[in-house]
């Protein structure tokens, strides 16, 4: 970096920090000054930027490089790995996809490439990866995400619109002054509002809780874990049965209908489709009353309970929040819809500080009260490719080229995939049923993976291209999702032969002969001036003055003015529901989806329906009795920075911990610390017991992110470190959304005498070339 005045200056998905550095090495990260509450996460970057596991030179796994496409995918994980040049590495890979395009065509090349990367505006991994690949004809693609897929595919039937919505949110301020009481389902974790896409400047989450709390607002914690909101809010706690939300939220509307509670002027103005949802809630139409009593054996609560919250919502001035994670779970799309309708009885949606909010502290933006500017974003080019899975069907792909999926109304047929290319992601941490997703993995001839350390995406690759880290490129952080624009400094050089993704793909370019097309004759430092300029633009428009970009070069960071009012979420359509209406087919909020229902999936009615998850306690077996809950990580962002000293600070013997209640320990003869083993049908895992009574009986949690390190057991493989993805169903929320449901899931633990150590620590046998 040219020199200034200042300290070098960087961002993070989990905060904004200056940067100390010794001999080109960063040697310590100060949280910005004005973040109120920073995250220790980031600490862990610090051992990490050079440590053994860092990928230091492209890599091609031995059997790949020596007998060519395709040679014993099954031994991807397995093979040892010899080290190449740039020059090799780009004749293979270009060769191989010219292979490729020609004989099976761009849809043979899957990059959907889901994941969160890293923060920066230029340096995207998947924006760069999939520019370069619609330079040469595209490939298939993938849509929806891991976070609340059935939420983006059932919200629009619902509401006209869901991003939209995402970034519209009820502020925390508005709460604070409006609201009395506010039911969260899935708690108000505090843990996860370290996070925001793209970078942050100031962490507000716990300021926004506590205030709310110090004004009087009552919090209500519904979530099988007393630890899913802070102690300081006094919260009740409804230890509900995991994946039962739905039946619960039906109960509240029986009660409420049953009461003559709900806001029938707000029904008539604002919604249609009530009178349908009626008859099921009375059971019109099936025989069953979804009433309290019907809801108390499903989900655990007494009838007395569900009928006090129903009437003390009403009588409040009610905000209610829904967690993401309750949308990855089996049928995961009723419980958003029913919340909806719950809020759409109860009348206050659109009213200051209450109605329906979308995972408050799922995110730090959540609630975040700041102006949204429509940042540019590195142009992708067009993709001439049609074909798309929905995100989490990955394995079925890759199981049945030319089978067919159910999508929104749609049928989808899965291509026959031949490549597989992830840059900033990590499908052996996020996708469901690792031991399956490693079959499947067999099948394609070739498997690519950007990465900047050895974890098990990049040990499961045939061609391992290593990437540098934020901190060794320059670039800039700018989101609407926070009101910081922040420089990101480069502060040392790459490690080893590490290449930026740009330039990794503009290699690649040069060698297919369309370098002018990826880059437009601009280097990185162009384009990074040129996407703050375009930005600076479009603020500009909404009235919003930013500085110079050499300016912001000389500050390193820059806020933008807060909004001047609170932002109330479908404030605009409760004012005037006729001049604007919903983006739905009536204009209004659809309680009964005519679309939905006309297309005709059993699993997924037109109104908000409770429908048995695959997996959750009321068909618990002798062989898999206990309910893994395996929410985000405390201590990192799902697989990043595991191998940090965050992270491992963490552990117990290595392992990843598992919460467990006392009765149940007990009723195995287990005690704290002690390593246990979760198992069920499609796999075990390893993890160190922690007993509290802070989690309900029945219930075990373990966050995700441990690197997946599989070893061959009798179980199927069992991962040694603790990745709970080991033992999660693969299966679509619905024919809907096919969104994943990690969360409904039923495990045994049983203790291990000789536990064996995870093998995470060192990188796969590496040859020189
Ligand atoms: N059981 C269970 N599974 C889950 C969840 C759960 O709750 N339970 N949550 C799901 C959710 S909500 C999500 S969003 C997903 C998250 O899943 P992912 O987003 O896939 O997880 P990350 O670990 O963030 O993966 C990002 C990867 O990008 C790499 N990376 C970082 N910076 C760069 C870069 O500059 N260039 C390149 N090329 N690579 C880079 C990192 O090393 C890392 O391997 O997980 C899902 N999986
Ligand atoms: N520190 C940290 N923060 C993160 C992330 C991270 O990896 N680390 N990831 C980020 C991402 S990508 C996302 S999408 C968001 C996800 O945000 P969420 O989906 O909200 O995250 P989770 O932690 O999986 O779930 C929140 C809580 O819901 C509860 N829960 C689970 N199942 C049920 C249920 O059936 N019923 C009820 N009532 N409660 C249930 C669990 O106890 C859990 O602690 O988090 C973001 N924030
Ligand atoms: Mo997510």
């Amino acid at each position: 970096m040219k020199d200034l005045d200042r300290k070098p200056f960087t961002n993070s998905h989990w905060g904004a920090y200056w940067v100390e550095t010794q001999d080109g090495r960063v040697t310590g990260l100060t949280p910005f000054e004005h973040d109120p509450d920073p995250s220790p996460i980031g600490q862990g970057a610090i051992a990490t930027q050079d440590d053994a596991l860092r990928i230091r030179r492209p890599a091609i796994r031995r059997s790949w490089l020596e007998h060519g496409p395709g040679a014993h995918g099954d031994r991807r994980g397995r093979d040892d790995f010899v080290e190449v040049s740039w020059d090799q590495a780009n004749r293979l890979i270009a060769g191989e996809l010219t292979r490729i395009r020609t004989e099976h065509g761009n849809e043979a090349i899957f990059a959907g490439s889901y994941g969160w990367a890293s923060a920066g505006r230029f340096h995207h991994a998947q924006g760069q990866m999939k520019r370069f690949l619609n330079c040469i004809g595209g490939y298939t693609g993938s849509v929806n995400t891991y976070s609340f897929a059935a939420a983006e595919v059932v919200v629009p039937h619902v509401l006209g619109d869901f991003r939209g919505l995402l970034d519209r949110y009820t502020c925390w301020e508005s709460i604070a002054e409006n609201a009395e009481l506010f039911v969260a389902f899935g708690g108000v974790p505090l843990k996860n509002g370290q996070i925001s896409q793209g970078g942050l400047g100031n962490h507000v989450q716990k300021a926004g809780l506590l205030n709310a709390h110090a004004n009087g607002v009552q919090f209500v914690n519904i979530s099988p874990l007393r630890s899913d909101i802070l102690d300081t809010a006094r919260a009740d706690w409804l230890p509900i049965r995991p994946s039962t939300d739905a039946a619960l939220m039906l109960a509240l509307c029986h009660t409420l209908l049953a009461e003559d509670l709900h806001d029938k002027a707000f029904l008539a103005r604002y919604t249609v489709g009530f009178d349908r949802f009626a008859a099921y809630l009375t059971g019109a139409t099936d025989g069953a009353p979804k009433s309290a009593d019907w809801a108390a054996p499903i989900t655990d609560i007494t009838a007395e309970t569900i009928r006090g919250l129903a009437r003390r919502m009403a009588q409040s001035r009610t905000m209610i929040s829904i967690a993401y994670a309750l949308t990855r779970q089996d049928h995961g799309e009723q419980p958003w819809h029913a919340a909806i309708t719950l809020a759409a009885m109860l009348g206050q949606i659109g009213l200051p500080g209450t109605g329906i909010g979308f995972g408050y502290s799922a995110m730090n933006h959540t609630g975040l009260n700041r102006r949204i500017i429509p940042y540019a974003a590195l142009p992708q080019g067009m993709n001439p490719v049609r074909t798309f899975i929905p995100v989490a069907r990955v394995t079925d792909m890759l199981e049945n080229p030319g089978g067919t999926c159910d999508y929104n109304g749609r049928t989808l047929t899965y291509p026959d995939v031949k490549l597989v290319w992830w840059a900033g992601g990590n499908p052996f941490h996020h996708h469901q049923d690792l031991n399956r997703l490693r079959r499947a993995w067999a099948r394609p001839d070739t498997i690519i993976a950007n990465e900047w350390c050895w974890n098990a995406l990049a040990r499961h690759a045939d061609i391992v291209l290593p990437c540098t880290t934020p901190l060794e490129r320059a670039d800039l952080s700018m989101t609407p999702k926070n009101p910081y624009i922040t420089v990101m400094d480069k502060v040392s050089e790459p490690v080893g032969e590490a290449r930026d993704d740009h330039e990794i793909f503009r290699g690649l370019a040069a060698q297919l002969g369309v370098e002018d097309q990826f880059t437009e004759g601009r280097t990185a430092a162009d384009w990074t001036r040129w996407l703050y300029d375009v930005s600076r633009q479009a603020a500009a428009r909404g009235g919003i003055e930013l500085p110079s970009y050499d300016a912001l070069l000389e500050t390193g960071w820059f806020r933008v003015p807060d909004p001047e009012k609170h932002e109330i979420m479908l404030e605009g359509f409760r004012a005037d529901p006729e001049g604007k209406p919903l983006k739905t087919p009536s204009g209004k909020i659809e309680i009964f989806s005519d679309t939905i229902a006309g297309f005709g999936y059993d699993d997924c009615p037109g109104h908000p329906a409770w429908l048995q998850p695959l997996e959750y306690l009321g068909n618990a077996t002798p062989a898999a009795p206990l309910h893994m809950i395996s929410n985000q990580p405390v201590t990192k962002l799902h697989s990043q920075l595991d191998h940090g000293k965050v992270s491992r600070a963490n552990r117990i013997d290595g392992h990843e911990p598992v919460l467990m209640h006392p009765d149940d320990a007990a009723a195995r003869g287990l005690t704290e610390g002690q390593i246990v083993r979760l198992h069920n049908g499609r796999g075990a895992c390893l993890a160190g017991l922690r007993i509290s009574d802070a989690i309900r009986p029945g219930v075990i949690q373990i966050a995700t992110g441990a690197w997946w390190d599989p070893a061959a057991d009798p179980d199927g493989d069992i991962c040694r470190h603790g990745n709970p993805n080991a033992l999660t169903p693969d299966k679509g929320t619905s024919r809907l959304a096919q969104g994943p449901i990690a969360h409904s899931c039923l495990v045994q633990v049983s203790p291990v005498t000789d536990a064996a150590a995870p093998q995470i620590g060192a990188p796969p046998p590496l040859t020189a070339s």
